[in-house]
């Protein structure tokens, strides 16, 4: 049977902004209260996308969520028309404004997390919406991710779409970003790793709160029928938390059996590494590949600016890889060394390909926050929606409607403007056509 790993990307929505709102993020601090660029940023976005599918991979599209969320606006009391409901946000509570009005979902690794059948049990793809609670502009989004994962994949031989954990900070879940799967091929099953930041009992970092709880990954363990044999847990270093790691996929990267990781990776690193190694080779028969890059050679500073362990590997059509790498790795003189050196070695890994994502960079989403991976079998693929599987036809009409209804710029005091929210409407309206996903928003 043939088996696809699909990537499923964020389309950056019209209301993409710099509101400075994520804790233990610089990149989102730094850039607080910017001018964005939002036409600029779903283009750079759609042109990944198509990079992509143009390499002859399976691409696939999550719609923007439905910003500014109203309905939160007004459960925290503000009232009146909408009109009036903005006017009050703004001057009563303008940071609640910009959470309501985040462009966050684009992450998509943020998404979910994803084991394909091919790992559980009960031979199904499993999904669980990640509940985000660690930043509030963010624990919005779990409800609407649940809605548009069980439209796309609404068969349930094939596949198990769970509800989000509660949300609470004890099961504080941030999806895929927090995951890795190990396999000799996509076709083949594997080992998924698990990275969590904090638990009860267990030390905390000192600048910046760890996002992922070990509850919730032993949660998606347990739900995603995994067992003990192809499962690891391993706990983000605090160090590189307090650095400014607030995702494992901001130092550590895979694909298939290769493993890239920051010597300042995980608490006990060597240890962690040693039952990866163990599992894998018992798993899957193969030794797995992993290149640590020391702090002599890429210095946790330059790994966060640079957001080299946040490249998008993929297996290309001929088995060879091939990794997406956003431009300031290029600009940083150890990344782009040590990415050439790894193309150099003896790993499949053959090529770069440097884009330009600044928009989302800016935010602290590099390529592979900007998608979640979905391993799926031909039969599993031909099961769920088509409608958002990138055609060059998609492509073309989405650049269309990107071009149609998206301001150049955003500044901040632009979010007062009721204008926006009709003109965001009008798009989303439109968007839910082109992928034929009747009703996704409430519009
Ligand atoms: O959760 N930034 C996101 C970036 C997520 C990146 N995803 C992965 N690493 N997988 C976050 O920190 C910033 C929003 C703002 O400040 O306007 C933000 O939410």
């Amino acid at each position: 049977m043939n088996y696809f790993e699909v990537n499923f990307d964020g389309l950056v929505g019209p209301n993409h902004n710099y509101a400075g709102l994520a804790e233990g993020n610089l990149a989102s601090a730094a850039n607080s209260k910017n001018t964005s660029y939002p036409k600029k940023a779903a283009l750079q976005g759609l042109e990944k996308m198509y990079t992509l599918s143009k390499m002859g991979l399976k691409q696939a599209v999550i719609p923007p969520q439905l910003r500014p969320n109203l309905k939160v606006l007004k459960h925290f009391g503000f009232k009146g028309n909408e009109r009036k409901l903005l006017d009050k946000a703004t001057s009563q509570a303008p940071h609640l404004l910009a959470a309501v009005y985040s462009a966050s979902s684009m992450w998509t690794a943020n998404c979910a997390t994803v084991s394909p059948s091919l790992d559980s049990e009960d031979g199904k793809v499993h999904f669980t919406p990640a509940n985000l609670v660690s930043n509030f502009h963010r624990s919005i989004e779990g409800e609407n991710s649940f809605r548009f994962l069980k439209k796309v994949f609404d068969k349930k031989k094939h596949f198990s779409v769970h509800p989000h954990l509660p949300l609470t900070d004890e099961f504080s879940d941030e999806g895929a970003a927090n995951h890795i799967r190990f396999s000799t091929a996509h076709s083949e099953s594997g080992l998924q790793l698990f990275v969590y930041g904090k638990g009860k009992g267990l030390k905390l970092s000192s600048r910046f709160k760890p996002r992922q709880d070990i509850s919730a990954s032993k949660a998606l363990i347990r739900a995603h029928c995994l067992s003990e044999n192809n499962t690891v847990l391993a706990m983000q270093s605090l160090k590189a938390i307090d650095a400014g790691v607030f995702h494992n996929d901001v130092i550590s990267t895979g694909n298939e059996e290769l493993f890239i990781l920051h010597q300042h990776t995980f608490e006990n690193q060597p240890k962690v590494l040693a039952e990866l190694k163990r599992k894998f080779k018992k798993l899957c028969g193969k030794e797995l590949h992993i290149e640590e890059i020391s702090e002599k050679t890429l210095s946790l500073k330059n790994a966060i600016g640079s957001y080299i362990f946040n490249t998008q590997i993929v297996t290309l059509p001929d088995n060879s890889m091939t990794m997406i790498a956003p431009l300031e790795c290029k600009e940083t003189p150890q990344a782009k060394a040590a990415i050439e050196k790894i193309i150099a070695g003896p790993s499949r890994l053959d090529n770069v390909v440097y884009m330009d994502l600044r928009e989302s960079m800016q935010n602290g989403g590099g390529p592979a926050c900007l998608r979640l991976r979905v391993i799926l079998s031909e039969k599993e693929l031909e099961a769920m929606h088509q409608g958002v599987l990138l055609t060059e036809k998609l492509y073309k009409k989405l650049v269309k409607w990107v071009n149609k209804h998206y301001r150049e710029e955003l500044r901040p005091e632009d979010l007062q403007d009721y204008q926006l929210v009709n003109e965001i409407r009008t798009a989303l309206d439109e968007l839910q056509s082109i992928l034929v996903l009747k009703n996704l928003y409430k519009i």
